[in-house]
């Protein structure tokens, strides 16, 4: 049995037509359900439907053999434990850095909130940059209007989300994609079916 570990929301939107494209398809609709686990048309694959967060804990633990994951979610888990094989080039956007349009960095120790902290703390000590991180779940645009921080971190697309809420980007952290990746003794051990789907998604991206 193959186990896949899906990232719910917009990852997983875009990640059923590469899969259906392969010939893995749900027995049920995975957006109508609450169910977490879902068969498929081959009797050898389920899937797994999980918080983004939680695809690379379940690829590390082996718990799911392949695990479908924004890099962001991979750069910030750290990348233990699992390959990375194959880019899928989908729910593309940038992971970059954002203050209040026009404002200049005028502390020396900058205050920085982000759910990304580890990628965070990782880039400005790149940059020789003394950091304070405040970790945040949610709505970071909201922390340097009210003054919570100075900068953040996020993911931006269009930057309309940003621009809504009178902020500007400024660097580009690293351009971020979805990714397939694979426990790595499951690749050993199950090396044939997964090497299959690699090179079968390969063909369609
Ligand atoms: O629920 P959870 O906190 O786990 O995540 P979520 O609700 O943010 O999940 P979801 O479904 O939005 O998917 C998140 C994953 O999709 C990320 O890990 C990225 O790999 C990828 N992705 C691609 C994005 C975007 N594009 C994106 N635009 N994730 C989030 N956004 C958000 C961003 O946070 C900001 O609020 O969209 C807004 C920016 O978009 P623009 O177009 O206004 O710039
Ligand atoms: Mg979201």
């Amino acid at each position: 049995m193959l186990t896949i570990a899906l990232t719910k929301g917009r990852i997983l939107k875009e990640t059923l037509p590469l899969l259906e494209q392969v010939g893995i398809t749900p027995e049920e609709d995975i957006a109508a359900s609450r169910k977490l686990v879902f068969a498929t048309n081959r009797s050898d694959v389920r899937l797994v439907i999980l918080r983004g967060s939680d695809v690379p804990t379940f690829v590390q633990f082996g718990t799911a053999d392949v695990g479908v994951s924004g890099k962001d979610v991979i750069m910030e888990h750290g990348g233990n434990g699992f390959y990375e094989p194959l880019d899928l080039k989908i729910a593309r956007c940038r992971l970059m850095t954002a203050t209040v349009k026009g404002r200049d960095d005028i502390n020396a120790r900058l205050r920085v909130a982000t759910k990304y902290v580890n990628i965070a703390r990782h880039y400005y000590a790149e940059q020789g940059r003394q950091v304070e991180l405040i970790k945040l779940y949610g709505a970071m645009e909201l922390a340097p209007i009210m003054e919570l921080a100075d900068e953040i971190v996020d993911i931006v697309d269009t930057g309309n989300t940003l621009k809504a809420n009178g902020l500007e980007a400024r660097e580009t952290i690293a351009d971020i994609s979805s990714r397939l990746i694979v426990n790595k003794a499951s690749m050993k051990l199950n090396h044939a079916p997964i090497q299959q789907l690699i090179s079968d998604l390969a063909a369609v991206v």
